[in-house]
């Protein structure tokens, strides 16, 4: 039931981003305008006077939040990269919806311990405020979290991102973030915290985001490794036999030991220089290049350190390629 103090103020499925894609995304950190934005059943307004957050189940102390309980408490900040896992009703489609943001906000594991989580939970369950439909259900949004991530120093009820407060359309004014998880998981307009002993069993945690592997059913949880190619972009016009770079950011729940670049479509591979990560970030990748006249199959592949890569095709991290042009 909607609560007071709230709206609807866009009903049904939306996405956002920059019209270049990941060619737009130039910067170490994004900047809102360039960070994508998703929601299933709309963008809700909320009064953050009338805000609040129930944190209930197997706790031995219920307990309700209002912002100023949250503002009060201690807060952490956070850098991470934010991926969308694309369209629950094709996984296998790479979408490509990424950004690297500074997240602030108070620890999960601080309110989980302020309402005395018991020692049978074993699943956070967090709940979006908003309501409508999407793909023929009309359901909460609702998802979960093992209790070892929820616990996590990483996972935050975030109030800021990029040093200014969440917006309604980032799921302001409290959302969580899961850094290193899909940004499914990171659950906007939160407005409850339920701890069980078992998985929640709505929509958005069984029907969809849940990938069909060989040994059964898996939560699209944690981020695989993943890479794109900035720059160049396939509207640049390069020129012939000059140098020039190749770069582009790589990223994954675990840090990325490794990018590899092709500038022949696929038929040689060489190591590309890779930068550091902080906290959960994106890493920037570099090869130098001088391209001949003509047109070049350009693509990158990452692996992370448990030896984990990426897929030519048909996933959600497939390798990214982009067709530039080189003349005189
Ligand atoms: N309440 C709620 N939270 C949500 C969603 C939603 O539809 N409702 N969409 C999720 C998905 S699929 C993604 S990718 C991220 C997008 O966060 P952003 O819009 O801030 O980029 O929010 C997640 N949290
Ligand atoms: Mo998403």
């Amino acid at each position: 039931m909607a609560r007071t103090g709230m709206h609807m103020t866009k009903k049904g499925f939306s996405f956002q981003g920059p019209a270049d894609g990941v060619h737009a995304l130039k910067s170490w950190i994004t900047p809102e305008d360039d960070l994508f934005l998703v929601t299933h059943m709309g963008f809700l307004e909320i009064d953050p006077d009338q805000w609040h957050l129930d944190v209930d189940g197997l706790v031995a102390n219920p307990i309700r939040l209002r912002l100023a309980d949250l503002q009060a408490m201690p807060q952490r900040e956070y850098m991470s990269f934010h991926e969308c896992a694309g369209s629950p009703l094709a996984p296998t489609v790479a979408k490509r919806r990424i950004g690297n943001v500074v997240w602030k906000g108070v620890p999960l594991s601080l309110v989980l311990e302020r309402a005395k989580i018991g020692s049978d939970a074993s699943y956070i369950w967090t709940s979006g405020l908003e309501w409508g439909e999407y793909a023929e259900v009309e359901e909460v949004y609702q998802k979960d979290l093992p209790i070892w991530k929820a616990l996590g120093e990483e996972v935050l009820l975030a109030l800021e991102i990029n040093g200014r407060p969440l917006t309604p359309e980032r799921g302001g004014p409290v959302r969580l973030v899961v850094p290193g998880w899909y940004g499914t998981n990171s659950v906007k307009w939160v407005g409850s915290i339920t701890a069980a002993n078992r998985r929640a069993g709505g929509a958005y945690t069984t029907r969809f985001y849940n990938d069909t592997t060989a040994s059964g059913m898996k939560p699209v949880w944690s981020v695989a490794p993943e890479s794109v190619i900035v720059s160049p972009s396939p509207n640049d016009l390069l020129p012939a036999d000059v140098a020039t770079k190749i770069w582009g950011w790589a990223w994954g729940d675990h840090q990325i030991s490794c990018v590899e670049v092709s500038v022949d479509g696929g038929g040689s591979w060489q190591a590309a220089k890779l930068g550091p990560r902080e906290d959960r970030s994106w890493q920037r990748f570099e090869f130098p290049w001088s391209p001949s006249s003509g047109h070049h199959v350009l693509l990158c592949r990452c692996t992370n350190e448990l030896g984990e890569g990426q897929l030519l095709s048909d996933a959600r991290n497939a390798v990214h390629s982009v067709q530039a042009q080189a003349g005189s």
